[in-house]
């Protein structure tokens, strides 16, 4: 089904109901076999991977033939929306479940006490409604989402605690939510690993090595960030420019995003498009929703996009966890030499992770400055 916005007698977008996203299990990633579940349902395809090998390997299973189709449907699912879902990633529902009951428990708390651990320079803490602003063009105001960044937890005395996006995170007191800290670190360690196993198959599909996204200046020592979110019961109106997220593609590698039952996440895989066509992505439970972040595009050459996305609140209230995942301060990120030649040479320059993230975080992200009154945050809530 299709429906349209008109806004000032133009047509500014259209909204075409759930997008079919591909589907990767992720279960066989240790016994290092390839196979293919071709069935279908509401899900495009189901596809088994190994993650933990190169190169193919004899499959005993019945679908052989189908074999050799894998990583084109690996590849499919980036090429297709550069959104797809993966199921068994070996996270546990239990566990998944409490990291969304311990995020409900931080952002019930009042807001005074969420202010004290306010963000830092470092992008640590909590993030207030309205301090993220991710479509300067079609947003009036930020985004109607509260948000908790979580980075890589690197001791005050470890040199490397001086770099931005490192350092001690910022952590609410055990008294006030026990257990909170120890849920989130085992989070961001797990989360890393389903990265790292994704990034595997995405090597793969770009015809690398496997592993190539495993070296130190990659994910070896990588910046990946999680941020827990809740989006208020507010209803967004695309045409006064109020959502729960604005249009943005995410900057990095890849993304993995857990959400609840709430829907609201949208893609639009042609942003040139006029008018834009939206899509609704619904929530699968157990699965993370995965996209490819713009230093991937700039990697590939445009070959795997990063797709836009948006939330539109439905007045329902709203929780999603992401786990942003992108390579160590110093990586070069420039086109593979697998997506470049004479006929398609490189779309973009070569940019240093860091001062790419730098830069997009600066662009999307309030003055922490304009925190000190606090005066936007305290007009909304009252
Ligand atoms: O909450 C969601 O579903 C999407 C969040 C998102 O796109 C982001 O934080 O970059
Ligand atoms: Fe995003």
């Amino acid at each position: 089904m299709e429906n349209s916005r008109i806004h000032g007698g133009e047509e500014v977008e259209s909204i075409k109901r759930h997008s079919g996203l591909n589907c990767i299990d992720l279960s066989s990633r240790d016994e290092g076999l390839i196979t293919l579940d071709a069935s279908e349902g509401d899900l495009n395809h189901s596809v088994h991977v190994s993650l933990s090998c190169a190169s193919v390997h004899a499959c005993s299973c019945s679908f052989q033939q189908l074999i050799l189709f894998s990583w084109y449907f690996a590849k499919q699912a980036c090429l297709d929306s550069g959104f797809f879902y993966i199921i068994n990633h070996g996270i546990s529902q239990e566990f998944m479940d409490e990291v969304f009951a311990q995020s409900k428990m931080f952002f019930s708390l009042p807001l005074t006490e969420k202010m004290k651990l306010l963000r830092n320079e470092k992008h640590r803490g909590y993030t207030p409604p309205l301090d993220e602003h991710l479509d300067h063009e079609n947003q009036v105001n930020g985004d109607y989402k509260e948000g908790y960044y979580i980075g890589i937890e690197v001791p005050e005395d470890d040199p490397e605690a001086q770099r931005p996006f490192y350092g001690p995170n910022r952590w609410p007191a055990p008294e006030i939510l026990p257990g909170w800290r120890q849920t989130m670190e085992r989070y961001h360690q797990e989360a890393l690993g389903v990265a790292k196993a994704v990034a595997r198959v995405i090597a793969l599909a770009l015809d690398l090595e496997a592993d190539f996204f495993d070296r130190p200046e990659m994910l070896g020592r990588p910046i990946a960030i999680l941020r827990l979110l809740r989006y208020e019961g507010q209803v967004s109106d695309p045409s006064k420019g109020i959502f729960g997220a604005g249009a943005h593609s995410d900057f990095g590698l890849i993304t993995l995003l857990a959400t609840d039952e709430v829907p609201g996440l949208q893609i639009c895989k042609d942003r040139d498009a006029k008018p834009r066509i939206w899509e609704d992505v619904a929530p699968l439970k157990g699965a993370f929703i995965v996209n490819i972040g713009d230093m991937l595009e700039r990697w590939s050459n445009c070959y795997f996009r990063s797709t836009l996305h948006r939330v539109l609140g439905n007045g329902q209230e709203r929780y999603s966890i992401a786990y942003f995942v992108e390579p160590n301060h110093d990586c070069l990120v420039e086109c593979l030499s697998t997506c470049k030649s004479e006929k398609n040479p490189p779309k973009f320059p070569p940019v240093r992770c860091l001062t790419y993230l730098t830069q997009r975080y600066k662009d999307t992200h309030t003055d922490l400055s304009s925190h000190k009154n606090s005066s936007n945050v305290n007009s909304i809530h009252t």
